[in-house]
């Protein structure tokens, strides 16, 4: 367990791989405590060695296990990223696996749900708290065989801004970051379900897609603005992408 008195303190979710551990990384490096959750405690458990952090085994669509998260947090957190989230199959609407959306609801809107009802008091309790949702450019936008997708990520988005609606007057700012093309090591692989040429193909002569430690950098700013300053959202996307549809590949 670190020691976290007299550090601010954070919890990421969706910590084992990607934007997540990238994040925890980087609030790690600006000082903070970071408890690093996610289902696979193995790759937790590394991180949150190799950054002094606390390494939680969490599923955020599992009520018991964020009660666990919060039960291992304490009274008082400053920053919580949900982060953990995913896409699941590309299928037009005509075709697609209710199951696979039902999925996407669950991690990307539901899962924000628990761990934010989980941490709350908490974050109010640090007298300076703030949220931070991974959404996307999914929340934004439609893509021909992305509804079950974009529907969830949009949801994150409307999330954001009720919270912020119903919180206001409190110590605690709620902020979204809505990255477009971020090539990571799992995001394309696990929504084609390890198809690795459906994978490479998302990013295909696009020279520098957006990395994790991009999304993350910019993660870490929001947090580290004055109490004050509220960064309602912010959409990242590397040079090349100038809209979901159009982006710049080179032959
Ligand atoms: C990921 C962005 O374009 O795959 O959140 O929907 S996209």
């Amino acid at each position: 367990m670190p020691t976290p008195e007299g550090r601010r303190t954070a919890v990421v979710t969706g910590a084992s791989s990607g934007i997540g551990a990238a994040t925890a990384r980087a609030l790690a490096a600006e000082g903070y405590a970071v408890w690093c959750a996610a289902r696979r405690s193995d790759r937790v458990e590394a991180l949150a060695e190799e950054i002094g952090g606390t390494p939680v085994t969490c599923d955020v669509t599992s009520p018991q296990s964020v009660a666990a998260l919060a039960a291992s947090v304490g009274e008082t957190l400053h920053v919580l990223v949900n982060n953990a989230g995913g896409a699941f199959g590309l299928q037009p609407v005509a075709e697609a696996d209710p199951e696979d959306w039902r999925r996407m609801y669950e991690v990307n809107v539901l899962g924000l749900l628990h761990v934010t009802q989980a941490l709350l008091p908490a974050l109010r309790a640090s007298g300076d708290g703030l949220i931070v949702n991974v959404g996307s450019t999914a929340g934004r936008i439609a893509y021909e065989g992305g509804a079950g997708y974009t529907a969830a990520k949009h949801g994150t988005q409307v999330v954001t801004e009720t919270l912020r609606l119903e919180l206001v007057g409190e110590p605690i700012r709620i902020s979204e970051i809505a990255p477009g093309m971020v090539r990571t090591e799992e995001f394309a692989t696990v929504r084609f379900e390890g198809d690795r040429a459906r994978a490479d193909a998302v990013y295909a002569g696009v020279a520098e897609p957006l990395v994790a430690e991009d999304v993350a950098d910019a993660i870490a700013w929001i947090a580290t603005r004055p109490a004050h300053v509220n960064i309602d959202e912010l959409v990242i996307k590397p040079r090349a992408q100038a809209a979901q549809h159009k982006v710049h590949r080179e032959s």
